[in-house]
């Protein structure tokens, strides 16, 4: 991975929680920091293969200056967002985000935020077992794709699933998919709970049937354990119906948990299941 560096980007501009910061307004300096692939630049020498830093300048300054913003954290994570989102070569952006007259009784240095986005690869399990399964799936992935730093790259075949767990209840469609996302974990699952609801998902039985049914199968390589959310998903070691999906789309994905590759466990399960037949 190659790195572009920007250093004290000076902008005139009027953020601040104070009436009189918004109205005179002070001097930022930005420094940024955009990393992305850089061998295809190094070895061809042409500009299109990079990002031009002087567009990304002006993009700074632009978002720097066309709103203003009380905090710096505010318009610092706005940089970050507006460059990862215009520059697709770019892998993960850090801004810091200066403000040297900010209004402190104490003589000081400066004062500074940093904010950082990043693109990771997500894996999403999908499954419908009520009405019209299929329409409710594929209106998931075009709501999930709408989402601003949600891309979708690939979507597995869907296939039909005998019900796991609470087995009184219709067949499921199931599916797997790998978007890329520069969103927090939390954050994510907030987007995937709120398409849940206005596809008409009731939350009555646990494991029940569901018109619509979005589980965080891998964050990256991350663990996650927290009170709303736990990746990777605890149970997906035991479920065809996410495994045969998941090896179809991301075979090589790496389990952070087990230690294994996502086809290493299928294969594990498949033994599993022959041993009990
Ligand atoms: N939550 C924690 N971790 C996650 C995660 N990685 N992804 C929390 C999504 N949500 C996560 O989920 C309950 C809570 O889990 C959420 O509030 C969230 O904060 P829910 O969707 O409200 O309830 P649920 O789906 O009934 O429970 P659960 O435990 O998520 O069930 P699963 O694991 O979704 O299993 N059989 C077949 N053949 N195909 C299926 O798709 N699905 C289920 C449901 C059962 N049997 C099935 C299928
Ligand atoms: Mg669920």
């Amino acid at each position: 991975m190659g790195h572009i560096g920007i250093r004290d980007l000076e902008i005139f501009a009027h953020h601040g929680v104070y009436p009189e910061e918004n109205e005179k307004g002070q001097t930022f300096f930005v420094s940024a920091d955009l990393y992305l692939d850089t061998w295809q630049a190094e070895h061809t020498d042409d500009l299109t293969a990079s990002v031009h830093y002087g567009i990304a300048c002006e993009r700074i300054k632009r978002v720097m200056t066309e709103k203003n913003y009380q905090l710096i954290e505010r318009a610092a994570g706005e940089i970050c967002e507006d460059l990862i989102q215009t520059f697709p070569e770019l892998n993960k952006v850090q801004v810091r985000l200066y403000k040297p007259e900010a209004p402190i009784e104490i003589p000081f240095g400066t004062v500074f935020v940093e904010a950082c986005r990043e693109w990771k690869d997500v894996y999403v399990g999908i499954g419908s077992n009520m009405g019209e399964k299929e329409a409710y799936i594929r209106s998931a992935i075009d709501m999930l794709s709408d989402i601003r730093g949600v891309q979708v790259k690939k979507v597995s075949a869907l296939i039909q699933t005998e019900p796991y767990g609470y087995t009184d209840q219709d067949v499921f469609l199931n599916g797997c998919l790998k978007l890329r996302t520069w969103l927090p974990a939390e954050v994510l699952l907030t987007f995937m709970q709120e398409i849940e609801l206005k596809l008409h998902r009731e939350r009555k039985i646990h494991w029940g049937p569901r018109t619509i049914d979005l589980d965080m199968l891998l964050y990256g390589e991350e663990i996650i354990h927290t009170e709303r959310l736990s990746v990777p998903h605890p149970d997906m070691k035991n479920r065809r119906f996410v495994l045969e999906p998941l090896d179809e789309i991301a075979g090589w994905a790496w389990h952070p948990g087990e230690k294994k590759t996502i086809h290493q466990m299928y294969e594990m399960l498949k033994k599993r299941e022959a041993e009990k037949s």
